[in-house]
């Protein structure tokens, strides 16, 4: 694949945890990228005819297409070696690897089950989270049909009573997971910063506010929004999660372009 000159764009989700991971790795690596931000429901046309799939994040770069944000990492890290995420030793590497995998398949569907258990709540916040780059047309538009989406991201992420209490407890877990596993330097895989620790706290970003423009909440928020921070504000994974942004989350790369669609 040829990066070099061809304009990079993410297709993304605001806020959401895995486009996060991609976005981090962008700005840690300072890859210039267009940022096309996508409205949940109405975005699966677009993604599907990009990409043949629904899901967010893609990369596109010129004609090639990358879906998921474990392989678009991976091309990234092939593209952009320095600073590296993957550590040079093989076991390290795999161990790396592995968290990644642990943390995008069981960990980061449970954040998402339960939060948007809580935002489906709250219509107004969750478009002006959503819809805050569009133009005013667009979000009226996404606000009206609130109802019909919500019906649809309901049944797409299973939510229900039942499988949130599940969904709540593999949060828990996953926190948990993150304390204990962190080494004396505080990472989870060798003595430096990895993709390990880029996927864990990307993944968990929503449930730990950290200070950062792509995933702390906009304010003032909802009563139950603040209580779902709150849910996990005082474990020590989530003080972890904090602790990562704040040493190797790059606050802003420029030149970032955002593009409305
Ligand atoms: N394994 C995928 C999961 C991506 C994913 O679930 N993306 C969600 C947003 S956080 C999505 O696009 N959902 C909408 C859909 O499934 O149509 C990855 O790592 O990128």
């Amino acid at each position: 694949m040829c990066m070099d000159g061809g304009r990079l764009e993410l297709h993304q989700f605001l806020y959401s945890h895995y486009n996060e991971k991609v976005r981090w790795a962008l700005d840690f690596k300072s890859v210039s990228h267009t940022r096309i931000s996508h409205l949940p429901g109405p975005h699966m046309a677009a993604i599907r005819t990009l990409a043949g799939v629904s899901r967010t994040p893609i990369l596109r770069v010129g004609g090639v297409v990358v879906a998921g944000s474990a392989d678009i990492i991976d091309v990234i890290e092939g593209h952009y070696p320095e600073p590296p995420l993957y550590p040079a030793d093989a076991e390290p590497r795999k161990t790396a690897l592995a968290v990644q995998t642990f943390f995008d398949e069981e960990i980061a569907p449970a954040v998402s089950r339960v939060l948007f258990g809580e935002l489906l709540k709250e219509p107004a916040y969750l478009c002006r989270m959503l819809a805050s780059e569009k133009p005013l047309f667009t979000r009226l538009t996404y606000r009206a049909t609130q109802p019909a989406i919500r019906q649809v991201m309901r049944r797409m992420m299973g939510i229900d009573e039942g499988s949130v209490a599940t969904a709540r407890r593999t949060i828990r877990a996953g926190l948990d997971h993150v304390a204990a596993l962190a080494g004396p330097e505080g990472y989870l895989a060798g003595n430096r910063f990895t993709v390990a620790d880029l996927s864990a706290a990307a993944l968990l970003a929503p449930a730990c506010n950290p200070p950062h423009p792509d995933m702390q909440f906009p304010q003032p928020r909802p009563a139950r929004v603040d209580a779902w921070l709150n849910e996990w504000a005082d474990h020590p994974g989530a003080a972890w999660v904090r602790s990562i942004y704040a040493k190797h989350r790059p606050q802003r790369v420029l030149p970032l372009r955002v593009a409305a669609n």
